[in-house]
């Protein structure tokens, strides 16, 4: 519920997007949670920091024209929605699927501003994308699509303006040819205006691995207030790509058992757990479908178009895309014994699924929290950019474990603080909101 004083402006909000649903869905979750944080600070009203927030500091939309492999001329719709520089450069990644839409990227990049603040990092939010769908295409089509994309975007980014890095349907190679593309058009080897970069061309260890393996620390760390550990849990993880992989790898170093994982064709269901090095093998080098790996793996039953949720479980990742956990799903979760929840994914639960969750006091991860070891580890890449460093596996992940659990530990103490104890959503909302607003205030009238 949002409150009372508030309606008004989530109705403007609502008024000033139209038909904007999953931007409205993403603002109305951060505003249910500042009720009581205008009560408690007056000066966040008297400066409008709920509607300025709320409105991007710069919306780019662009054409995006590429050839195909057959001379075939195609256009697409290229998106950066620089929503809020107030703690860092814009940062936050780049998305490529049919799906993308204002509403999406605007959504994303909402969320990146609080997500980006918790890290406690030097980062703003921004995030953009375009409904181009890399499905299919061979490399050089990608290459080609990269380079086009980024003869328009140079001019909106660098180390010290934007900082994109990748999101679904964008990964080391999108962001090499990006990256290459931007070297050719200012003549510059400017490092930082990018992550997710490969290793050998400015790339920072345990970032392609952070966004996973950051939700599980994030989940291991709620599993700890309640006296639970990950050893010998079951757990599904949705979706196969870069965070789910990497989530999956790091359950099973830490003794769970990842029974299940999806795409949008089905889902795998693999009692015995995952084989971690089969499903990268798949989908990472051969890059094809979980099917495949059904096909491979005996003992394992696949399920086309699938619902991953209806599998018994004791702790669900969904780590595919929004809005991909419903309330019927996150009830038959609850009641199939399942005690914690953490998204890896963007607004993986519909607000319905967030309020079944949160009635039934299970352990409740929400996205700006749980998956901001992929952009914090980004901001690691930055630092190590800037001093021309490179830092071993081992200290980076050290790092990544440090910022999950201080995370973590933040949205703790902020639910606490505002009579709402162990619900990391307000926890998550306002500990964020906080650190943007305060910033905004004493940086002036921006
Ligand atoms: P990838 O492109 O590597 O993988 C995406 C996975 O999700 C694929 O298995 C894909 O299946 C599935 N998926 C995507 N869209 C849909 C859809 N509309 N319906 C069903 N399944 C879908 O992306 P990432 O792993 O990087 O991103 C996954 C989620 O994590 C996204 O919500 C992203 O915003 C979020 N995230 C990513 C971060 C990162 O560092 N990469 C950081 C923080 C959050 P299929 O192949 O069939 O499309
Ligand atoms: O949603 C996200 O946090 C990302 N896709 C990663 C952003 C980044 O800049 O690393």
């Amino acid at each position: 519920m949002i409150d009372e004083k508030l309606e008004a402006i989530y109705a403007e909000i609502v008024r000033l997007n139209p038909g904007e649903v999953e931007f409205h869905q993403a603002t109305r979750d951060v505003l249910e949670s500042l009720g009581l944080v205008v009560a408690k600070h007056p000066e966040f009203a008297r400066h409008r920091m709920i509607p300025r927030i709320c409105e991007p500091e710069r919306q780019i939309i662009f054409r995006v024209t590429w050839q195909d492999d057959h001379g075939g001329v195609h256009i697409n719709r290229g998106y950066r929605v620089e929503f809020n520089s107030a703690l860092g450069p814009y940062k936050g990644g780049l998305r490529f699927h049919p799906s993308v839409n204002l509403s999406i990227v605007k959504f994303l990049g909402f969320e990146q501003i609080f997500k980006n603040a918790l890290t406690g990092l030097p980062i703003g939010g921004a995030k953009g994308g375009s409904n181009f769908d890399p499905k299919g295409r061979s490399d050089d089509e990608i290459m080609r699509f990269c380079q086009s994309f980024m003869t328009e975007l140079y001019r909106h980014v660098g180390e010290y303006t934007d900082v994109p890095a990748g999101d679904i349907g964008v990964g080391r190679r999108e962001i090499g040819y990006m990256f290459g593309q931007y070297k050719r058009i200012t003549n510059r080897y400017e490092s930082g205006v990018l992550t997710g970069k490969g290793v050998d061309w400015g790339g920072a260890l345990v970032r392609e691995e952070a966004t996973g393996y950051g939700t599980v620390f994030f989940l291991a760390e709620m599993l700890k207030t309640r006296g639970e550990t990950l050893d010998g849990k079951d757990c599904l993880v949705s979706g196969s790509g870069n965070v789910a992989l990497n989530a999956i790898e790091k359950l099973t170093q830490m003794g769970a058992r990842v029974v299940a994982c999806s795409d949008s064709d089905g889902v795998v269901h693999d009692p015995d757990g995952i084989d971690v090095a089969l499903l990268r093998q798949v989908k990472e080098v051969e890059r094809l479908r979980v099917s495949e790996y059904a096909q491979r793996r005996p003992g394992t039953g696949y399920i086309r178009g699938g619902q991953i949720w209806s599998i018994p479980c004791d702790v669900a990742l969904p780590c595919a895309t929004q809005n991909e956990l419903s309330g019927k799903d996150a009830a038959t979760l609850v009641a199939n014994g399942c005690i914690a929840v953490a998204e890896g994914a963007n607004m993986p639960t519909t607000g319905e699924g967030v309020r079944v969750f949160l009635d039934a006091g299970i352990a409740f991860g929400p996205g700006k929290a749980a998956n901001a070891g992929g952009v914090a580890t980004s901001a690691l890449e930055m630092q190590q950019n800037a001093s021309r460093d490179s830092w071993t596996f081992d200290y980076t992940e050290s790092r990544l474990a440090r910022i999950m659990a201080d995370i973590h530990e933040t949205c703790r103490q902020t639910a606490e603080e505002f009579g709402a104890p162990g619900n990391y959503v307000v926890g998550a909302n306002i500990a964020g909101f906080r650190r943007v607003a305060r910033a905004m205030i004493d940086l002036g009238l921006i």
